[in-house]
């Protein structure tokens, strides 16, 4: 007897996606229900096509759960006109909880918003110009690009393909203009509501998140092999002559599946840049009709390029965009990470970069860095951009104003100089507790207190003052990107991490599991020994994540 196994069922998400193309749900309702403390289990998953996470407060969660929302804005390239940054500095201490959370992104989040709150933050983001639509969902996400006002103008140029490429593949839903800025129910008796597809994405969008980015060799600042999609700019002098475009990256996985891992995305060609919204449409599309719709675990584009291969995937573009790619040009990433201080632009202006401690922009006694960005904004109407490594930088500042700012900012504990220390500016860490539900471990809140531990033992070894890029996470999904750093540490489960060495500066390199479960008290045990004998047997100049791939992992190996 010959058996056929069933085709796989749709997840659920595409089922409840496919009923209900508008993305509307019973959100307007609900919203509207002074009464009711949650959106249904349906709506939550439509609320994160706008931009919002229904999510509760984990140490509260005792006596039963207190549900807050999280609010992540879409900001291509991490610019932030100074209008909007103060409305958002005002919705953050109004609705949220006075806090600004700089993303791995270029985003920001709103933390602990409640949810009578909420439309009034979301009505006021709106009324700023900047939105929050796509920011998260089955679709592309918050486009990245270099966020350094350089001293050539190719940053701004990329940074308008950039935007171009984040309008050209929005969602054109209405509901989320019409309930969070008209405050009403979309009205789904109406013929073009009732009759909705999305012209790009369809009715049941992607089958998963989709992340897009523009990268300008030799600076990978946003991790470019970590997206979906990705466009290297290639440039003659200040230039820009067209992209590599790169394919097939993602991070997240999940402990104990084999089936999901990390991957570095592929590089499949080069085009000029008047093809840029083909190409990202045709990419888009390629994962809209490949990607895995049965199981979410398995559902990102890499897993297409993975088993179909670059050669398949690169004849599929070219069908899809109606001419052949170019080889790729050859090109090469150095390094990775922020200026920061005062440096000067292209245009004569001058821009400030600041670390922010895992991202998070708030006033802590002797450290009041929310009121001094406030300040700043208002009195001189700076533009702000938000950096992939959850830094920040006041740009297009005239060098007259310079020294006002260096005081408001020293009035309020933030130094310009040497802020920090090297180990602390290449750190990320992802909010993690209280707010993610996905959390096994603390992130954000612990990475600081192991940062100092490591510090403590590279000062006892003579390796004080060196830079390393340590990235931490709360779960293995990846948001802080750790497999790329150099140490990486991932949330198992409460106090427990996994710890991966070998990244590299110019974050193109996946690191490796080194250990599989470690007490966040034994992290310094682990690594003592590690990084001793990477003390005695560097070569001069070698990175730790440079030494752990020519001598550690090739005697694991042997
Ligand atoms: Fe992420 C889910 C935070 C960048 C991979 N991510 C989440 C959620 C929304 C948890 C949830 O689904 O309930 C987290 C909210 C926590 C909170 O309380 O704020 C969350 N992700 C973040 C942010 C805020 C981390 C940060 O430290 O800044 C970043 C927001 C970026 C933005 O502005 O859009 C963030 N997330 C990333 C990145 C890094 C990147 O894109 O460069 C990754 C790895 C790259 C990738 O996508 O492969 C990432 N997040 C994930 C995943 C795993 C996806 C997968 O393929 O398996 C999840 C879980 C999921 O989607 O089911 C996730
Ligand atoms: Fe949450 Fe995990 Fe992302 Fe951290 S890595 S924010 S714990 S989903």
């Amino acid at each position: 007897m010959i058996t056929t196994a069933a085709p796989a069922k749709p997840s659920h998400n595409e089922v409840i996606k496919e009923a209900n193309p508008t993305l509307t749900g019973t959100i307007g309702s609900t919203l509207a229900d002074a009464q009711a403390d949650r959106f249904a289990e349906d709506d939550v998953q439509f609320l994160k096509f706008h931009g919002i996470y229904q999510q509760d407060d984990r140490d509260k969660r005792k006596g039963g759960k207190q549900y807050i929302y999280m609010v992540r804005g879409r900001l291509p390239g991490g610019v932030v006109p100074p209008s909007q940054y103060l409305v958002f500095d005002r919705l953050a201490t109004d609705y949220g909880n006075n806090s600004l959370r700089i993303t791995s992104r270029q985003g920001f989040q709103f933390h602990g918003v409640t949810k009578g709150g909420l439309g009034k933050l979301m009505k006021g983001i709106n009324e700023a110009l900047a939105t929050t639509l796509a920011a998260c969902g089955d679709v592309n996400r918050n486009v990245m690009a270099p966020s350094t006002p350089s001293t050539s103008q190719l940053v701004e140029r990329v940074l308008d393909d950039a935007r171009r490429v984040s309008n050209a593949l929005l969602p054109k839903t209405k509901a989320y203009h019409q309930i969070w800025v008209e405050g009403k129910e979309l009205n789904l008796e109406e013929e073009s509501n009732a009759r909705f597809v999305d012209p790009l994405y369809g009715k049941t969008y992607l089958p998963r998140k989709f992340k897009t980015a523009f990268a300008i060799p030799p600076l990978n600042d946003i991790d470019i092999f970590t997206n979906c999609l990705g466009f290297i700019a290639i440039a003659e002098g200040d230039q820009l002559v067209g992209y590599n475009l790169a394919a097939g990256g993602g991070l997240g996985k999940s402990h104990g599946n084999e089936e999901t891992f990390p991957r570095i995305a592929d590089v499949i060609g080069f085009f000029t840049p008047d093809h840029i919204e083909t190409v990202a449409k045709a990419v888009l599309t390629m994962h809209r009709d490949w990607g895995d719709r049965t199981n979410r675990k398995h559902a990102r584009l890499k897993y297409v390029l993975e088993e179909r291969g670059v050669a398949w995937f690169r004849e599929e573009v070219e069908r899809r965009i109606g001419f052949k790619l170019e080889p790729a040009r050859p090109c090469q990433f150095t390094k990775q990470g922020d200026l920061f201080g005062w440096h000067r632009q292209f245009d004569g202006n001058e821009f400030l970069g600041l670390y922010v401690e895992t991202g998070r922009i708030k006033d802590v006694p002797g450290a009041e860095l929310k009121t001094a960005l406030r300040k700043i904004v208002e009195q001189f109407q700076v533009e702000v951009r938000l950096t992939p490594s959850q830094n920040l930088i006041l740009a297009n500042v005239p060098s007259a104003r310079r020294d006002a700012i260096t005081r408001i900012l020293a009035g309020h504990g933030i130094a310009v100089e040497n802020q920090s220390t090297a180990i602390r500016r290449a750190s990320m860490a992802c909010p993690a507790l209280p707010t993610c539900g996905l959390a096994l471990a603390e992130s954000e809140r612990v990475l600081p207190d192991i940062l100092t531990r490591i510090e403590a033992l590279l000062d006892e070894l003579g390796l004080g003052g060196q830079e390393i890029i340590i990235r931490s996470t709360g779960c293995p999904n990846g948001c802080a990107r750790p497999y790329m750093a150099e140490i990486g540490f991932v949330g198992k489960s409460p106090n427990k991490y996994q710890i991966y060495f070998g990244g590299n500066e110019s974050c193109t390199r996946l690191n490796r599991l080194f250990r599989d479960v470690v007490k966040s008290e034994d992290i310094i045990t682990e690594l003592r020994p590690v990084l001793t004998r990477y003390a005695q047997e560097r070569n001069k100049g070698e990175r730790f994540g440079d030494w752990c791939e020519r001598v550690f992992w090739k005697e694991v190996q042997n």
